[in-house]
């Protein structure tokens, strides 16, 4: 949009005085940022109504992203990048002797999500306001985020996350769109002539779903879309009656925790309710929204498109069945077709535990409506498709089985598509995981690899990168990624690869500064930047890294690392509260990091930096400035990833395993231009059924392993007693669950032959430039416009 730096100076000047009675003068940064946000969201707010009248007038169709986590980071630079406002504000703030990036950080990260799957979520937002699409999030407005993590003697500790305090200056509460709830009670099915039956219910327990709206601006464009939060209340009227406290209680913890758990599935009774509440919000909101458009019920599938991001919101599919039969009076044939047609599904993971299964009895005490229709959806299933293909494969995908309803087999017979997020986990999922259900609608299972938002994770995140780009090539690629294929032009150009080594280092020295202000460690920024960020799990295989510099480690101490080149290890990462090894690993990274950092015949060829609370703003931070980006899964266990994609845009080489989107990535650079080693998924699956791994036989052959494993327990890493103990024994006792042991040879070979190549500078540097010049197909922009031609079926504007 079109401002002048006097016309924002001027809005800014009113919103201190009316909102805190202040001047540009005596308002603190916190004051500065409130009022900022709070014009911010009155210029995007004429867009955003401009957009919605557009949107009901033309009633397009519209996809609502339903997610139980969203990651969105903060707003305000995103706002002001799409607005186009960054560079006028930053230079009218410095006029006022203010500083745009020290006000940002007053902004608490809106973190409603643990990692992966919520941060997708919120570069999905991102994208398709900024190609235009008409597409919104519905989520539940939970008070307290994820965990803040600090690191206190090397542990993992929890505090919450009250990122709410301030007020949240983007929200907007929508009281009248508030819809209720329903949980628990009796139900019962009374004829209503012509073989139609309708419920009653009684002992209902009501809750109010209050919406929240958050506007999702897109990138110089004209749509607004809408991220739409739910917060559960008590229903209007239960003043009179005088609510019982544990009502009371119920109705605010429903909104009130992130449940933290990445990859692994709870089981709770309130994650249940969590997964109801904002299903049946979401949709009631939708569908009451549809009607007073005045179109027809059954054609809502030409107008709406449902998608579930993972199980969680599973229960669309029986819910859009209540709503289309009990209260709009619909045969169950009919309601069946919509639905399918309205539903889509996506799967993020292969990890058994994370499987989403819920107990019958807890489903059916606690939605015994719900249950009833899901029982029907799976009588209905098996008795259409038993003759079609026999009983054993419709055994094998029931729905409800061994007392337990399965939500991924509810996702995928209630929805027309499903997709995995890389293409080697979609694959997967045909040819294993989900094999069955794809010989029964081979024509469902279709591919999406993830994309990250690139205004976020590389115009925000690194100014300069973007500067140099645009210095380069011109400012096209803002608009659209794929014109960083141009910088391929400058390949073997020393003068410009130059730049680009100086704009990275300048991101080491700003990187190395935050290092020495948190964690007080000093650390070179010629070394090699090597960093891991991710959540902590077994299987992304942390501990890999770490078995890793131990070898380097005890190179130096055996004086075999004279000519190394210095390395900084970067660590980021939260584990689930509940998960012990993951935490114990933790742990461990923190005692090596004490070890290694104190030694001083280390010298500073070696330092271990693990930087705590790992959330969005500090990924911003940390990625512009690594030289390398660790993606060590082991084969097949990482649906995708995204930091992969995020590193390989701010021109870092990836080390990794043929897992996830790397695969993608590799065919995108090319082989010299990264590094990849270990197992394939074959020899993965390989070992899964001959059963012949013997990780004992590994630790026994191998002096360098056993050296570093017994460094684990025989006292040589001080202060991990016990959490040593653990990690030994699960290399050793618990054969080595994510072959760890197995991989290390040809990790340590990799990293060996990374570092001889990062002493070639050209080399190194023509292989960055080109990470980034092959970077556009892993734009979120790209993933989501095939989700919109090829599931949703909707258009930009
Ligand atoms: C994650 N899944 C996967 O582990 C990542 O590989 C993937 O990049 C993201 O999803 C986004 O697709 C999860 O977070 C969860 F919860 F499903 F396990």
């Amino acid at each position: 949009m079109e401002l002048t730096k006097q016309q924002f100076t001027e809005d800014l000047r009113k919103s201190l005085t009316q909102n805190f009675a202040k001047t540009t003068k005596n308002a603190n940064d916190q004051e500065i940022y409130m009022s900022l946000a709070r014009v911010i969201k009155g210029y995007y707010s004429k867009i955003w109504l401009e957009d919605n009248e557009y949107k009901d007038k033309t009633a397009a169709k519209q996809t609502y992203y339903f997610s139980i986590e969203f990651m969105p980071g903060r707003m305000l630079k995103s706002n002001l990048l799409n607005l186009g406002l960054l560079q006028t504000v930053r230079d009218a703030l410095a006029d006022i002797g203010s500083d745009l990036d020290k006000i940002s950080e007053n902004e608490q990260d809106m973190a409603i999500g643990n990692g992966g799957l919520g941060r997708l979520a919120s570069c999905f937002m991102d994208s398709l306001a900024s190609t235009g699409l008409p597409g919104n999030g519905n989520g539940i407005r939970y008070k307290y985020g994820l965990f803040k993590q600090r690191i206190i003697d090397g542990y993992q500790v929890e505090l919450p996350d009250v990122w709410l305090t301030n007020g949240n200056p983007w929200e907007v509460r929508r009281s009248d769109k508030a819809v209720e709830v329903k949980f628990g009670g009796n139900v019962w099915m009374e004829e209503i002539g012509h073989g139609r039956y309708t419920p009653h219910f009684e002992n209902q327990e009501t809750i109010l779903a209050v919406p929240y709206d958050t506007a999702m601006v897109g990138y110089e464009n004209k749509t607004v879309n809408n991220l739409c939060l739910w917060r559960a209340e008590l229903p209007e009227g239960s003043e009179v009656i005088h609510p019982s406290l544990d009502y009371m209680q119920d109705v605010d913890t429903l909104s009130a925790v992130l449940y933290p758990d990445d990859s692994n599935y709870s089981g709770r009774l309130l994650r249940l309710k969590q997964e109801y509440f904002f299903v049946s919000a979401g949709l009631q909101r939708i569908v009451n929204h549809y009607l007073n458009l005045g179109l027809p019920l059954p054609r809502i599938p030409e107008h709406v498109a449902v998608h579930i991001n993972d199980t969680h919101p599973a229960l669309c599919i029986p819910e859009f069945m209540r709503i289309l039969i009990d209260e709009h009076e619909m045969s169950w044939e009919s309601a069946w077709q919509l639905t399918v047609k309205t539903m889509s599904y996506t799967n993020h993971t292969i990890m058994a535990e994370a499987m989403e299964k819920w107990s019958e009895e807890m489903m059916k005490s606690l939605l015994p409506r719900i249950y009833q229709i899901i029982v029907e959806i799976d009588n209905r299933f098996a008795k259409e498709y038993i003759p079609k293909v026999g009983p054993s494969l419709v055994h094998n995908t029931r729905i409800v089985k061994d007392g337990k309803v399965h939500m991924a087999n509810l996702s995928i017979i209630g929805s027309h598509s499903t997709n995995g997020v890389a293409k080697i986990h979609s694959d997967l999922l045909k040819d294993v995981v989900l094999h069955d259900f794809y010989i029964i609608f081979p024509e469902r299972f279709n591919n999406k690899t993830n994309g990250i938002a690139e205004r976020r994770w590389i115009q925000i995140a690194n100014e300069e990168l973007s500067g140099l780009i645009d210095e380069t090539i011109g400012k096209s690629w803002r608009k659209d990624l794929n014109d960083l294929t141009v910088l391929k032009a400058f390949q073997d150009n020393d003068e410009i690869l130059n730049k680009f080594e100086a704009v990275k280092f300048h991101d080491k020295e700003r990187l190395a500064k935050l290092i020495l202000e948190k964690n007080g460690i000093t650390v070179n920024p010629n070394a090699i930047f090597d960093v891991q960020v991710k959540r902590l799990h077994a299987y992304k295989r942390q501990l890999l890294n770490l078995l890793h510099i131990m070898k380097l480690y005890f190179d130096i101490k055996d004086g075999n690392a004279e000519n190394m080149v210095p390395r900084v290890f970067i660590f980021g990462a939260k584990a689930a509260p509940s998960y012990q090894y993951a935490k114990a690993i933790i742990k461990a990274i923190n005692e090596v990091a004490n070890m290694i950092n104190s030694d001083t015949d280390v010298e500073d060829k070696l330092k271990v930096v693990f930087l705590e609370n790992y959330n969005v703003s500090l990924a911003e931070q940390i990625i512009p400035s690594a030289n390398v980006g660790e993606q060590i899964s082991l084969a097949s266990t990482e649906a995708s990833g995204t930091s992969n994609m995020k590193f390989m845009l701010n021109g870092a080489l990836t080390i990794g395993t043929l897992d996830g989107a790397n695969i993608e990535i590799k065919d995108a650079v090319g082989d010299e231009n990264i590094f990849i080693f270990g197992m394939n998924k074959d020899d993965v699956l390989e070992y899964y059924t001959n059963g012949r791994y013997q990780s004992t036989e590994i630790y026994n052959s191998n002096p360098i392993l056993k050296r570093i494993l017994n460094a684990f327990v025989d006292g040589s890493i001080p202060n991990i007693e016990n959490e040593g103990r653990e990690i030994f024994d699960s290399m050793t006792v618990y054969n080595d669950e994510y072959f760890v042991l197995r991989d290390f040879d040809s990790y340590v070979e990799t990293q060996k032959r990374l570092e001889d190549y990062y002493r070639d500078r050209h080399a190194w540097n023509k292989s960055c430039l080109l990470n980034i010049a092959n970077a556009a197909r892993f734009s979120s922009d790209r993933t989501v416009r095939e989700y919109a031609e090829q599931i949703w079926q909707i258009n930009p504007r």
